[in-house]
């Protein structure tokens, strides 16, 4: 008897174990920061980042709305932004990442911003939509996406950008992932590439050389998604709902993009307070 109950715990214990190994389908290792935006992770002004310790704070008024998985935020173009914090010491690493969302928009001839990093005179690094906006540089582009790196040069604000024509703006959700793949050795110059991803496919994938006193820019002020906040007053603001936003600290591969593009299970979906101890416990590596 005592060693039958000892076998049902057993049981418990591994069918507890199977459940939670479910949500987890998404691409874990790297994995910095997950903001779901569903309406049980966003508490007042707060999204909660369930993976990190980055928690975003809410600007203006987005909408907590039925999302790709879950809620997400709806975005009005008028003040809503999330300020994703600094995303800890991101500097150091911000030159091999990987950024994530889900979005849905029909917005496609306002200049909006997804994503954008900076530091105190230069954009870093982010994805515009329909136009692009670096330093003094500003041009609409309807129906494009624009993605930059930047690093610290001879000249202020160098960098590498790449705009191209994107069929996202129909209203439907579309999966965007960003990867960033540089090694800069300071003195020499370096190299790496930058790859989009749209629905689990690279959209385009820019390579890039160079030579020269070069180094990573510093990495000293928070990351907006929704809008750029740079230099003080946010403008660039996105029209048109994001949902499911992670950051890596590597630049994920093709097959892993794909892995979380067909992911589309809720971030930890245990029914009972149980379970979610379980998950939250096996999460603490
Ligand atoms: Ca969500």
């Amino acid at each position: 008897m005592k060693n039958g109950i000892h076998f049902m715990t057993f049981a418990i214990i591994i069918g507890i174990f199977s459940l939670n190994t479910a949500p987890a389908s998404i691409v874990t290792d790297g994995l910095v920061s997950y903001w779901t935006f569903d309406k049980v992770h966003i508490i007042n002004k707060t999204a909660k980042d369930v993976w990190g310790d980055n928690n975003g704070a809410i600007r203006g008024n987005p909408k907590i709305v039925p999302g790709k998985i879950g809620e997400a935020l709806e975005f009005d173009g008028v003040s809503a932004l999330v300020n994703l914090t600094a995303l800890g010491d991101s500097g150091r690493w911000f030159g091999t990442s990987s950024f994530e969302a889900w979005i849905k928009t029909t917005n496609k001839k306002d200049w909006m911003t997804l994503i954008n990093t900076h530091d105190d005179e230069c954009p870093n690094w982010g994805i515009e939509l329909n136009g692009i906006n670096i330093r003094n540089k500003f041009e609409i582009n309807e129906g494009t996406l624009h993605y930059y790196f930047n690093f610290e040069g001879p000249r202020e604000c160098g960098g590498a950008g790449s705009t191209m024509g994107v069929g996202i703006f129909d209203g439907e959700w579309h999966h965007i992932v960003y990867t960033i793949d540089y090694i800069i050795n300071e003195g020499v110059g370096g190299s790496g590439k930058r790859v989009i991803y749209i629905d689990g496919v690279p959209g385009s994938i820019s390579n890039h050389g160079f030579g020269g006193n070069r180094a990573l820019s510093p990495f000293t002020a928070p990351v907006h998604l929704g809008a750029r906040k740079f230099p003080g007053k946010a403008h660039g603001h996105f029209i048109g709902m994001i949902d499911e936003v992670r950051f890596y600290d590597r630049p994920l591969t093709a097959d892993e993009v794909l892995q979380n593009f067909q992911s589309i299970e809720p971030y930890n979906v245990a029914p009972k307070g149980k379970l979610s101890t379980v998950w939250a416990t096996l999460k603490t590596k």
